[in-house]
């Protein structure tokens, strides 16, 4: 059995998040999904994503690709959810390529490139200037 981990705000879940869902099962025989909390968004992005934490965990735990979701509470425990969850392999877009290699020494570590042209702050924006 590989375990699979990967993290992620999905707000205002777009095909952007669908397909790095997908890359990352299809890597291995399950996936857990830490989604970020309303409390680390505030922290970290200075503002509250537009769905609630609840909300974005029913989404993400709606996705067939998904077995298992938990709520992210830091950026900094990456290492304890990999050990916690008995994850092989840790998997993120490529906007934070790099960000995780101190892992390497628990898990295998990938980065896929993210989908071109879609991100949830060019929807906010322009959902807001329509109308
Ligand atoms: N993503 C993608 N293509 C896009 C947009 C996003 O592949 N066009 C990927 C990101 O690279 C990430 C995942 O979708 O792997 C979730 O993106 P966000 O919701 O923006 O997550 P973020 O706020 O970057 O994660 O530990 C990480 C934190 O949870 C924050």
């Amino acid at each position: 059995m590989r375990t699979v981990i990967t993290f992620g705000t999905f707000d205002v879940f777009h095909v952007g998040h669908l397909r790095v869902i997908e890359r990352a099962a299809a890597l291995g025989d399950r996936l857990v999904v830490g989604v970020s909390a309303d409390e680390l968004n505030l922290r970290k992005k200075g503002r509250a994503p537009v769905f609630s934490q609840a909300e974005r965990l029913e989404i993400v735990a709606a996705l067939r690709a998904v077995d298992e979701v938990f709520v992210e509470e830091s950026l900094e425990l990456k290492r304890q959810y990999v050990t916690e969850h008995r994850a092989d392999v840790l998997v993120m877009g490529d906007d934070w390529a790099g960000r995780f290699d101190e892992l390497k020494d628990a898990c295998e570590v990938v980065y896929l490139p993210r989908t071109p042209a879609i991100s949830t702050t060019a929807l906010i924006e322009k959902i807001s200037s329509t109308g």
